[in-house]
């Protein structure tokens, strides 16, 4: 990996940036991901890349629906693989979700590669591709009969497509994790998340550990209380809000 100097103002960034380059480079990543990622951290810049209070409320609710879910999934592409391995692991551990592996890019060498990469960090993963999604043309229809197919909540992070319509039809709950409050999957996911998934789910981690030992009526509270329409609104709202913060900076003498 290219050595970045710790003193870069935008070290973060290119240390992620580095991650997926990796991932591109051992074939775990598909090369489209480097995109993905660049309209990611396009909505990041202009939220200040910062978790935001509306962002904290869907991450709150996600974990406290997937503490209740029967049976929860995370769904892992190539881009969440390479940027958080450990943070999936520990999060499937504490809200008891299988992980499964589902890919846009398909083709069995590349989940095979997947794969081999999670279980390095000690992850159980499914990737049996033995059922299909009915009525998803793309790849990932794919899916184990033992994960996504029997599913009562899964969770989607970074993808803007079809999937998450179907997984709807199919009776699931689905909650995203995307940068981008206007993309498809966003405004058609039951939870939301707006945030970059390198703080989402290490926070996500932090809220399950506190959530774990609750009752089953606070949990339901959170999510009976929660409104995605809103939390988007909230989220288009404070881009609005921080870019004319911005401006007016740019205009004061
Ligand atoms: O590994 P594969 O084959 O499944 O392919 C994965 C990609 C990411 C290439 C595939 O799912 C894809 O093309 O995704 P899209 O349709 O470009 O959607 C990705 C969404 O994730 C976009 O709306 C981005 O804003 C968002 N995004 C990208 N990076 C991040 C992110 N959201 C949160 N955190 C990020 N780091």
């Amino acid at each position: 990996m290219e050595k970045i100097p710790k003193s870069h103002p935008r070290y973060t960034s290119l240390v992620t940036r580095e991650k997926l380059v990796e991932g591109v480079k051992s074939g775990v990543t598909a090369i489209q991901g480097l995109i993905a990622h660049g309209r990611g951290e396009a909505f990041d810049y202009i939220l200040g890349e910062k978790t935001r209070d509306f962002a904290l409320k869907a991450e709150r609710a996600a974990v406290a629906l997937m503490l209740l879910a029967k049976h929860p999934v995370i769904s892992v592409n190539g881009n969440t693989a390479v940027l958080v391995p450990e943070e999936t692991k520990r999060l499937a551990e504490l809200v008891n979700a299988k992980i499964e592996i589902n890919v846009f890019h398909h083709s069995s060498e590349r989940v095979e590669k997947i794969k081999n990469y999670l279980e390095k960090y000690g992850m159980e993963v499914l990737a049996a591709g033995d059922a299909e999604l009915e009525g998803l043309e793309s790849a990932r229809r794919i899916v184990d009969s033992r994960g996504i197919l029997v599913a009562d909540v899964v969770l989607v992070p970074l993808e803007d497509g079809d999937r998450c319509e179907i997984l709807k039809r199919h009776g699931k709950k689905v909650i995203a994790v995307d940068l981008n409050p206007l993309s498809r999957t966003a405004r058609m996911a039951d939870i939301t998340i707006v945030d970059n998934i390198i703080r989402a789910f290490p926070k996500m981690v932090e809220i399950a550990e506190e959530m774990r030992g609750w009752e089953k009526k606070r949990l339901r509270e959170i999510v009976e209380n929660y409104n995605n329409s809103e939390v988007l609104a909230e989220a288009v709202e404070e881009i609005v809000g921080y870019l004319k913060k911005v401006k007016e900076e740019m205009l004061s003498p």
